[in-house]
Parts: structure tokens; C-alpha cells; sequence
């Protein structure tokens, strides 16, 4: 399905040529076709190949050429050519929030910025300030905005890596004479974002397995070839580069490398430190006593050896995990038995109830909540009021049908920017689950963010807070809430916070799951999905509540539906 990089491309073609001018009638027929390829179900290279593009809405023949010309060579020459007609740094303005189209061809006509250095400098001088329409306000914003996406450039999401990385692996595990293969370092942590991805094996061959490896099929650059270490890039989103690391270990090394490698540096450190204390030397080859070694073949027998229970990959950050007593049993993909936020084709889903409940039953769950969109988020397609009663009965029906499946009426409700919530109370008491949450005005409504949650997580009729701070992982900093006190009232409403699983978001993150687990507040691990496909994601917020330290008991859709019922109806909480 190309439809996600087509709308890209176009929404991409649309910025340059705001940036350059053009007008506004012409942005908008890009716009609007880049929402469309967003929404449509069927695959546009199909009706590319069909030839029947200029039947769809919105697309015209010079539309339908562009979409044919990507197709065939995924490239758009009018897409070539404006990137080629503007400075080369200055699209990279695009990512700064507050900063559109608009008010960057005027910093480029008026100052003569081209990029983010420029725009630092005019910040800095003050003429940006002097500036019409800026001002010192916006000015410092800028510059907000411009340390953000410094801080947030060259790392890869989590969602985006993992799979690459286990691409990887099994790539590596195909080669004859490997043993163990796993993925260490950061990603093992299931840390939000990845510097580098990097791979362990186990074998005795290290030059010729990194020969293998150096040499696969996708390989952009090879960055060393050596004995028993390979570094390589392959392409990942948006023209970026991701390094993989291969390192080759020997049977009796292994579990000292997977635990050396794993890292944090910080827990590693640490627990360095305490094999000294035990008169031990600790390093990536084993444990040693004098030139004798007492563990290295499993990470288990380290952490034994050093008279420590064994810590799960996700905790080793030095946040408190000496401490512990024993090995935590935190939440695991295997203790999810539903999916409480989802939206299916009746707002701005790609697939239909009885599609979402089929995929549902295939992973094993007992239960599904269908939450589409209130009636304010319009360019979600929310539904009206009259269409979420009518919405209400098709779920209700559809939940009568489907066996071996509850399926829960809902809604995803809108915060509106007084705090205020979308649909009245009878709508909201009518649905099974209210998964509440803000999508507009994150900054700008006269309410605080945290006042707007705090209405939201009083009334009655909401369950769960979706994706609390707004946060869009390296594209929107999160809003500036008081997470105490979000925490504190959702433990004295009984309101549960969601873990939005979905890979651009991870919100909570794992210091505020971590937060909300210390309050005894209720989390729900939810994919938010639009697509079947969507489901998979439970991994990436299971990895986040994880290192928020959550266990089982911490997360409402571990529980069984029976169980989940009557905390829903507030029977039992
Ligand atoms: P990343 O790649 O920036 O997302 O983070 P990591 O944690 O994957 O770090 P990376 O790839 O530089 O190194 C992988 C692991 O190797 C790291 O988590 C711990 C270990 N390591 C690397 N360099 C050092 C070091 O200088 N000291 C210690 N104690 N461990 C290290
Ligand atoms: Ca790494
Ligand atoms: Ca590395
Ligand atoms: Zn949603």
C-alpha cells in the first residue's frame, strides 16, 4: 500500500510550494488530495494500473500523473524540482513547530535565512523580532522549537527500528554456524528512540559471519568489517541512515556480551562497581575471579554470581533496580487480553468492526472497544451526534453477531479547549468505554492542558485518558502539564491514563508510567488503531509500560472481560 508515502509526498509538495508562493488554491488541491490517499482503503497503485485515477475525487490529470509517475518510479519530478529550487536547509524549517510555510518564505525573503543556523542567528540578533508579524514572544518560541528539533534529529523511533532489527536477526540466524542471535543495546532497553541498532551472535566463525552480514541485499554502507565486530547503515524513514552493529561472541562469552551490550551504560556502571565491591572484574567477556572465570555463558549467571536478582532489559536504566528483592514481574504482551481505543471506518479508521473483532479473535483477545471520534475532530470525520447514537446500535449489533468476542460500544471524546467534553452526558453514559483525549489547541485554548485533563479525568462518564500529553515522538514536544497532578486526580477518580502504543506516540512515556504506577493509578496499553494492522504496535507500548515498571495489575486489559466489565461500570476498581 502506497497511499501513507504518496499523501507524504504530496502534503511535502504542497510545503515547497507555500514556501515559494504559489497560491492558495493550488496548496489546497494537494492537501487535499494528500487527506484522501490518507483515508482511502483500496491501494492507489491499483487504480493507477486500472487507469482510472481522474475518476477519484479531487484528482485531476496533472494529479493522476504525479500519482503514476510515483508508482512506476518512486520519484515526482515536481517534487525534484522544487526541492531543487529552494535553499537546501530550508525545508528543514518546516520541522519547527509554530513555524509554517508561510512565515518561512518570509524569514527567507525579509532576512535571508536558508536554513537553521540562519534562523538562529537572526533569533539572536533580534531582528526576527523586529520583524512583522514575529515579534519577541514568537521569537523565543523559535527558539524552543529550533532546540527541539536539534535534540530530537538523528535518533530513529522505536517503531521504526524494531523491525529492521528483527529484519536483521533472522538474517543473521539464517547463516550456517550461528547460535543465539539477539538484539542488545538500546532496543532491548525498548527505549523511545534508537541511536544505533546493535546485534549479538553466537559462533566461532567470526570473520566469515561478518563477511555474511556486511554483504546482505540492503546494505547502504559498510562502516567496518572486522573479526568479529561488522557495522553497517541501511535506509530507514525519510531518506535516513540507521547503523547496525554486528558483534560475533563465543559460547562461553555470550551472555557476558548480551549483558555488557544491553547496556544502559548507567546500569552498567553500577553493577561494574559492585563486582568490584565483590572483589569480581566484570567486563564483556565474563565475570572473573583473579584469571578465573565464574559467570559469562547467560546474563542469568551474572546477575547470580553477583547476588543480584536478574533485571529485566527495559528497568537496567540505575533507576532504583539495585534495590530490588527479586526479579519484577512486569506486564508482557502475553498478558494483554484486549484493546481498549480503536477507530474503525465510521470516523477515520481504514477498516470496519467486523474486520477489527475477526484480527481481534486471531491475537487471542477476549475483548475490543470501538472508540471512534467525537464530533469536533472533523478532519477525523468525527461523528455527529445523531451518527454516534446510530454508531452505538451497529456496535451493539455487531457485538450480538460476533462470537467469541465482546466488542464495547465507545467513543474516542474530544477535550474540548474549555475542558468541556464533545458529546453530552446521555451520549457519553450510553457508551460502554469513554476514552477521552485532546487533539486540538494542545497550547493555544485560555484553559491550561492540565485543567482541560483535569475536567475530563472528574466527569463521571470518562474511563480512560487517551494519550495524555500529546506528545508526537520527534515531530511535537509534549504540552506542558503538571503530571502530579494528573496522576493525583486520576487516582481519586478512578480514571485510568492510556498508554498509547502506537509507535509515533508512546504516551505516557515510561517516566510517567512509572509515575502513575507509584500512584496506584489504573493504565490501559492501547494501539489506538486504524487498520488491522495497527494491533502489532501493543509490543512498543508494552515496552513503554515496562520500563515504567508496570506490572500485570498495573494494566486494566490484562484483566479478563468479566473483570473489565465491572471496573467499567465502576462496580469494582
Ligand atoms: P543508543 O544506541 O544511543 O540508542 O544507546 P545504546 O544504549 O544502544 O548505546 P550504544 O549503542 O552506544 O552501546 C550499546 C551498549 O554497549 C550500551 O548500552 C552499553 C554498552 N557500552 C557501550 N559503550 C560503553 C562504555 O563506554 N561503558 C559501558 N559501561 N558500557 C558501554
Ligand atoms: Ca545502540
Ligand atoms: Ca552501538
Ligand atoms: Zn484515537
Amino acid at each position: 500500500m502506497i497511499n501513507g508515502e504518496l499523501a507524504q509526498a504530496f502534503n511535502r509538495i504542497a510545503d515547497l510550494m507555500e514556501i515559494r508562493g504559489t497560491d492558495g488554491f493550488r496548496v489546497n488541491s494537494y492537501r487535499r488530495v494528500a487527506r484522501f490517499l490518507k483515508s482511502h482503503p483500496e491501494d492507489i497503485a491499483v487504480a493507477a494500473a486500472e487507469k482510472r485515477l481522474t475518476k477519484l475525487p479531487g484528482i485531476g490529470k496533472g494529479i493522476a500523473a504525479k500519482i503514476e509517475q510515483y508508482v512506476e518510479s518512486g520519484r515526482i519530478d515536481a517534487l525534484d524540482e522544487l526541492e531543487a529550487s529552494l535553499p537546501p536547509g530550508l525545508p528543514d524549517l518546516l520541522r519547527i513547530q509554530s513555524l509554517g510555510p508561510k512565515k518561512i518564505a518570509l524569514v527567507h525573503d525579509q532576512l535571508g535565512v536558508g536554513g537553521l543556523d540562519d534562523l538562529k542567528r537572526v533569533i539572536e540578533s533580534g531582528e526576527l523580532a523586529e520583524l512583522a508579524g514575529f515579534g519577541a514572544v514568537t521569537a523565543k518560541k523559535l527558539a524552543e522549537g529550533i532546540a527541539f528539533v536539534e535534540t530530537s534529529g538523528e535518533r530513529t523511533p522505536l517503531g521504526i527500528a524494531l523491525p529492521i532489527a528483527e529484519a536483521m536477526a533472522d538474517a543473521v540466524r539464517a547463516i550456517a554456524g550461528v547460535g543465539r542471535v539477539d538484539i542488545a543495546g538500546s532496543l532491548r532497553r525498548g527505549d523511545e528512540t534508537i541511536g544505533d541498532i546493535d546485534l549479538l551472535c553466537e559462533s566461532d566463525s567470526g570473520e566469515r559471519i561478518v563477511g555474511v552480514f556486511t554483504e546482505q541485499d540492503g546494505v547502504s554502507r559498510v562502516l567496518a568489517s572486522g573479526k568479529t565486530k561488522g557495522a553497517i547503515t541501511v535506509a530507514s524513514e525519510r531518506g535516513r541512515e540507521l547503523q547496525i552493529d554486528l558483534r560475533v561472541v563465543r559460547t562461553e562469552s555470550y551472555g557476558a556480551a548480551l549483558q555488557y551490550f544491553s547496556g544502559s551504560k548507567a546500569h552498567n556502571v553500577r553493577l561494574r562497581e559492585i563486582a568490584v565491591r565483590n572483589k569480581l572484574r566484570l567486563n564483556e567477556y565474563g565475570l572473573y575471579e583473579g584469571e578465573r572465570r565464574v559467570a559469562g555463558e547467560t546474563e542469568e549467571s551474572i546477575y547470580a554470581a553477583l547476588g543480584l536478582p536478574f533485571v529485566p532489559p527495559e528497568i537496567r536504566e540505575d533507576r532504583g533496580e539495585f534495590d530490588l528483592d527479586e526479579t519484577p514481574s512486569l506486564v508482557s504482551v502475553g498478558d494483554i487480553r484486549g484493546d481498549l481505543h480503536l477507530h474503525t471506518t465510521a470516523s477515520d479508521g481504514r477498516c470496519t468492526i467486523d474486520e477489527m473483532a475477526e484480527e481481534a479473535k486471531r491475537l487471542g483477545y477476549e475483548y475490543i472497544a470501538v472508540t471512534d471520534h467525537s464530533r469536533s475532530s472533523a478532519i477525523a470525520n468525527g461523528l455527529s451526534d445523531e451518527r454516534m447514537l446510530e454508531h452505538l446500535e451497529t456496535v451493539r449489533s455487531a457485538d450480538a453477531r460476533i462470537e467469541g468476542m465482546k466488542v464495547f460500544t465507545g467513543c474516542e471524546c474530544d477535550i474540548l479547549a474549555d475542558g468541556s467534553l464533545d458529546y453530552s452526558d446521555e451520549i457519553l453514559a450510553a457508551c460502554d468505554v469513554v476514552v477521552a483525549s485532546i487533539h486540538a489547541r494542545h497550547t493555544r485554548g485560555r484553559t491550561s492542558p492540565t485543567e482541560r485533563l483535569l475536567r475530563a479525568i472528574a466527569h463521571p462518564s470518562v474511563h480512560i485518558i487517551g494519550h495524555a500529553t500529546g506528545r508526537l515522538i520527534q515531530r511535537r514536544p509534549a504540552m506542558d502539564i503538571d503530571m502530579a497532578a494528573i496522576v493525583g486526580a486520576a487516582s481519586e477518580h478512578g480514571t485510568a491514563l492510556e498508554v498509547n502504543a502506537s509507535w509515533q506516540r508512546l504516551d505516557l512515556k515510561d517516566l510517567d508510567v512509572r509515575r502513575a504506577v507509584e500512584a496506584g493509578v489504573m493504565l490501559a496499553i492501547n494501539t489506538d488503531s486504524h487498520h488491522v494492522d495497527g494491533y502489532g504496535q501493543i509490543r512498543l507500548g508494552v515496552m513503554t509500560a515496562r520500563r515504567g515498571w508496570a506490572r500485570p495489575g498495573n494494566i486494566l486489559n490484562t484483566r479478563h472481560l468479566r473483570d473489565v466489565e465491572s471496573w467499567l461500570r465502576r462496580a469494582e476498581q
